[in-house]
């Protein structure tokens, strides 16, 4: 039920595509983030007029609020959320530790995060209680929550981290990756690795031999775009990426600008998310065509102009950037709404045309002409 195709490539950018349960995907792609059941402040049908192939969900968030019990009654996140295409599910890994850290910054608890052989044991952003997350219960949560595509239980650490610590974190990854491909019983959900080993060459390597010899559906490159400089990034996906087969996907967790998808893109990367479009729109930052935009600057208060001209979206065909504006600053809900339209878009229509340059042998030609007009050069 869960197949790769590579259809074509244009130096090491491929096009490809994914078979699931729930239809099919064309790669590259990016998948809009619905952490909670939802892409934030769009309704399905407004998500839908974007063009989306595949959305994920989170497996920490789901399982917190509104629990397993709940996802089980309504047969799965799918038939709950009213969702027909293809749905992957994030593990929690890395939301254990990034939700604690950010505790942390706040200077509000101590040890929230327990890590051990068996599992993670962490505190609920929620209510403060405490939960314990092993390999094999995060499979089984995904498994009732019905993904197309799950993520193991992996160890995620910060930037800077020391070699020794990152070492433990793949050493942890790949034995609890054994560990979730055991527990796995589904045989129509895909179940990915996880490759970790921070900015260290021979960590990478070392994880993606590892990762890549238990055979797994696709590969996930994690760990990455944590605040290291975005060179670092590139050149650990460089690294990564030879151990790859080439008949399985790779995806680049949690990535990024339209600048760093297509880099990736350019390095062997088909898969992406990120919340930057949705978080980005609902604080009024818009992308467009000739780079990002203020939507709120007093520049845009006369602007009889849409948002982006070359965009084909719900807002961009039918209302001005001086409207946006005014509802931006009016407070009005329909603002975020309108913007998220709009930036989910702008996001399909780059992985759009990213897809046909590498079908035409063109991917070079389009990213310096998409990039020159992005980056202001014109
Ligand atoms: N692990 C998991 N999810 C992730 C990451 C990771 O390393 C990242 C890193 N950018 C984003 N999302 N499980
Ligand atoms: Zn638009």
């Amino acid at each position: 039920m869960f197949e790769f195709e590579l259809l074509k490539k244009d130096g090491n950018a491929r096009l490809g595509k994914i078979y699931t349960a729930h239809g099919e995907i064309e790669t590259p792609v990016f998948m809009p983030v619905g952490t909670q059941g939802t892409v934030k402040a769009v309704t399905k049908e407004q998500l839908l007029s974007t063009k989306p192939q595949i959305i994920l969900g989170n497996t920490y968030h789901l399982y917190l609020r509104p629990g397993i019990e709940v996802l089980e009654y309504f047969g799965g996140l799918h038939r709950f959320m009213n969702w027909g295409k293809p749905i992957l599910t994030d593990s929690g890994g890395f939301q254990v530790f990034s939700l604690s850290r950010e505790k942390k910054k706040e200077g509000k608890h101590k040890a929230e995060v327990i890590l051990t052989e068996e599992g993670v044991k962490f505190k609920s952003h929620l209510d403060g209680s405490w939960h314990f997350f092993t390999p094999e219960l995060v499979i089984h949560i995904q498994e009732i929550i019905g993904s197309d595509i799950m993520m193991p239980l992996d160890v995620c650490p910060p930037y800077p981290v020391s070699h020794t610590t990152a070492k433990d974190a793949v050493d942890k990854t790949i034995r609890w990756l054994e560990r979730s491909k055991k527990a796995k019983k589904n045989e129509w959900q895909a179940l990915f690795g996880i490759i970790q080993g921070s900015v260290y060459s021979d960590l990478r390597r070392e994880s993606a031999i590892k990762t890549v010899d238990l055979d797994m559906d696709g590969y996930s490159i994690g760990g990455l775009s944590v605040g290291e400089p975005a060179e670092l990034m590139y050149e650990m996906t460089e690294i990564v990426i030879p151990f790859i087969p080439e008949d399985k996907p790779r995806y680049l967790m949690g990535v990024g600008t339209p600048e760093n998808i297509i880099e990736s893109v350019e390095r062997g990367v088909d898969m992406f998310d990120c919340v930057m479009p949705t978080r980005n729109a609902r604080n009024g930052t818009l992308f467009t065509t000739y780079g990002r935009l203020n939507i709120k600057a007093a520049k845009h208060r006369f602007s009889d102009e849409p948002v982006d001209s070359e965009c084909d979206c719900y807002t961009c065909k039918n209302f001005s950037r001086g409207y946006v504006r005014h509802l931006f600053n009016a407070e009005e809900i329909t603002g975020m709404i309108l913007a998220t339209i709009h930036n989910l878009r702008f996001y399909t229509r780059l992985m759009e045309e990213i897809r046909k340059s590498i079908k035409e042998s063109k991917f070079l030609e389009f990213k310096k002409e998409f990039l020159d007009k992005y980056t202001g050069l014109k």
